[in-house]
């Protein structure tokens, strides 16, 4: 039985997070299938591991964590990969790792969220046009960032990248083109050749 176990949907960006730091890393880690569209995440039981009602957790012997950021920060600490040399390269990657929670995912999430499960007429039009303004702006940003560089921390990929890659291979269900930003195509394609890289669909249980 492995130590870490994440309790994760396969539809989930901030679950792949953690999911996608144990497969690069060749960690071994058990996957807990919680029923979100369901409304699982809502249920008392549920509380007890995360009184913020979301997904993913991390369960480590007594430890409780969610927030996949503060998870990834518990595995660099645990697994010492991805992660800093010094306190400079800490605070660069905490730029990048906080810059994906509050402009990046917080948009990219919930707008696939809306294109790829809800139907069209369910859907708030001023609400998917305000996203799809700052998905425009996020994405700009990044691939401005990638612009001459590899990873978008460091030299080398880190949980910035990894936090950032979440919702970055859901494929179709995506709705923007990638194609119109060539570096974050160029990124996501290294990320994907990194050894040990899966796919969110083919690396955690869809239920
Ligand atoms: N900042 C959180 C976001 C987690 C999150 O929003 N997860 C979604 C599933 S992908 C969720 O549980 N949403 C339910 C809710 O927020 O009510 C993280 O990075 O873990």
């Amino acid at each position: 039985m492995s130590a870490y176990k994440l309790t994760c949907f396969a539809q989930s960006g901030n679950a792949y997070k953690p999911a996608l730091y144990f497969a690069l890393g060749g960690i071994d880690w058990e996957p807990v299938w919680i029923n979100f569209f369901k409304g699982a995440h809502k249920e008392p039981a549920f509380a007890v591991k995360n009184d913020m009602a979301q997904v993913p957790v991390l369960e480590h012997g007594d430890l409780v964590l969610s927030q996949s950021a503060v998870i990834l920060d518990y595995l660099v600490e645990q697994e010492g990969k991805f992660g800093w040399e010094t306190a400079a390269e800490k605070r660069e990657i905490w730029r990048w790792v906080m810059w994906d929670n509050y402009s990046f995912t917080s948009m990219f999430a919930p707008f696939r969220f809306f294109a790829a499960f809800v139907p069209e007429d369910k859907r708030d039009p001023g609400a998917m046009k305000f996203m799809e303004m700052r998905m425009a702006n996020a994405l700009k940003t990044l691939d401005a960032r990638l612009a001459g560089r590899d990873w978008v921390a460091l030299d080398r990929p880190t949980i910035a990248d990894i936090s950032i890659a979440g919702y970055c291979y859901y494929g179709d269900e995506v709705p923007f083109d990638f194609n119109d930003y060539p570096n974050i195509l160029a990124w996501k394609d290294r990320l994907a050749a990194l050894p040990g890289f899966v796919m969110p669909y083919e690396l955690m249980p869809r239920g």
